[in-house]
């Protein structure tokens, strides 16, 4: 099957693809990947024989091709434990400043290799940078669009109507070559994001523009190895369904890359659904059950399991051990987003 931005659709990915009951060890061949095959190139022929497997030595499904990470300008392995404190300084009377500038860009970016996609972006990347602070404390976000189109920034949690990043209220959009410094206080402390707020919504955000936004609690988590992970899908041909998902935007990236994590150490997932398009997404680990804290704004867990549904927008905090060594899979429990790239593994040292 040809490659071609208009010829890639779900239907397409999916059809002839999905292997129905994967029993072989091969790793290759235990992630149904037909998609991302058909997405490449590669005929089913080639994948039914087995000419088309991991003992061939292959990055990202595809001989010889990998998602150019220099290209994209950021690495989804990197991202992971990426926080952006921003810069501080105290106010008169004690309160902390926080400061971040964000700016929206266009740039085509590589969601699997060979699949790339005109994302609207933060910062040159997709998610955006994750925004990390305390409760409390003052937060300035100056935003400039050099995009070619109007955006926000919309963040989740408690402010004033004037600075929520809606078109029509308070400042509203800021349109391209413009800027706007948000500015509100740091609460409640949890899991939250941020994303554009300009119509068509689900185009807005879909094309890239959200991030993770973390509120630490005043007396702060326990210590941890902490991961953020952005649930998010990319619709290459604009047909309003997507046809890559991932994490943090690389599809299967973290089957090639598996999570590096250390056997015994408490392991913190920010875990953000960024979907658009399908109304709701999961994370399903193996061999593990992990302490769940909805939207992060309890210090209690609500609940200990090994999967989460999240719907769109919806976040919250997955805290783990490992108790053994080895790989351990983690994926969407909706296995068709788990074949088209929503899938990967930790690797526990
Ligand atoms: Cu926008």
């Amino acid at each position: 099957m040809a490659t071609s931005k208009k010829g890639l659709s779900r239907r397409k990915l999916l059809a002839g693809g999905a292997l129905a009951a994967p029993t072989l060890a091969l790793l290759h061949e235990t992630i149904p990947h037909q998609g991302i095959h058909d997405a490449l190139g590669a005929t089913s022929e080639e994948h039914r024989h087995g000419r088309h497997t991991a003992t061939t030595g292959h990055a990202g499904f595809a001989p010889g091709r990998a998602v150019d990470h220099a290209a994209n300008g950021f690495h989804p392995t990197e991202l992971l434990r990426d926080f952006d404190y921003g810069r501080t300084r105290r106010l008169a009377g004690g309160r902390v400043l926080r400061e971040w500038e964000l700016y929206a860009i266009d740039k085509e970016i590589e969601v699997a290799p060979g699949v790339k996609y005109q994302a609207w972006t933060y910062n040159g990347r997709v998610p955006g940078p994750t925004l990390r602070c305390h409760e409390g404390e003052l937060l300035r976000i100056r935003f400039a669009n050099g995009s070619e189109h109007p955006h926000t920034i919309h963040f989740h949690g408690v402010h004033p109507a004037f600075m929520d990043g809606m078109p029509g209220i308070g400042p509203g959009t800021v349109d391209p070559a413009q800027s706007f410094t948000y500015e509100f206080e740091a609460r409640p402390f949890g899991l939250h994001l941020y994303h554009c707020h300009v119509s068509p919504l689900a185009s807005h955000i879909s094309r890239g523009l959200y991030g993770a936004f973390v509120v630490d609690p005043k007396g702060g988590r326990a210590q941890a190895d902490e991961l953020v992970m952005v649930m998010n899908g990319f619709d290459t041909n604009f047909d309003a369904s997507n046809e890559v998902y991932a994490v943090n935007t690389v599809g299967f990236h973290h089957v090639t890359d598996p999570i590096k994590v250390k056997r015994d150490e408490l392991v913190r997932i920010y875990l953000v659904n960024a979907l658009e398009f399908d109304p709701l997404n999961s994370f399903h680990l193996h061999a593990n059950f992990f302490d769940y804290y909805p939207t992060g704004t309890r210090l209690e867990p609500a609940e200990f399991t090994d999967t989460v549904i999240q719907g769109q927008g919806q976040r919250g905090i997955l805290e783990v051990r490992f108790p053994y060594p080895g790989r351990y899979m983690f994926h969407a429990h909706v296995s068709e987003f788990a074949e088209l790239g929503w899938t990967g593994f930790f690797e526990v040292a």
